[in-house]
């Protein structure tokens, strides 16, 4: 009993680190929305976006009228995953091909 315990306590604790280290480099894909719609990190981070809606979204990097050719990561549907490296120092926009008022803004310290 005492044993079973201890190991719900651990878990719990991890579960918490993990979703720590999500909030600052993870970003929601919700009711046809980025969250955060802007997200500042460090050079080198990863960041990565989790599909919450159940149809398919885009992470392109720039605006519908000009894709900057970064990134075009596809999220297709509930769950899915994606992520880019940001190496170099910037603010990057992107927009979902799909939804083009989807916007959001990734700034690289
Ligand atoms: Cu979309």
């Amino acid at each position: 009993m005492k044993l079973t315990g201890v190991a719900i306590g651990w878990a719990i604790a991890v579960a918490a680190a993990t979703t720590a280290a999500d909030a600052a480099t993870g970003i929601n894909v919700q009711l046809f929305q980025f969250r955060p719609g802007t997200i500042a990190v460090n050079a080198g981070t990863r960041v990565t976006w989790t599909n919450h809606d159940e149809i398919e979204h885009t992470v392109t990097a720039g605006v519908p009228a000009k894709p900057a050719g970064g990134f075009d990561l596809a999220l297709g549907g509930q769950g899915a995953t994606a992520s880019a490296d940001f190496p170099t120092p910037g603010t990057y926009t992107y927009f979902c091909r799909r939804h083009q008022h989807m916007r959001g803004e990734v700034k690289v310290n």
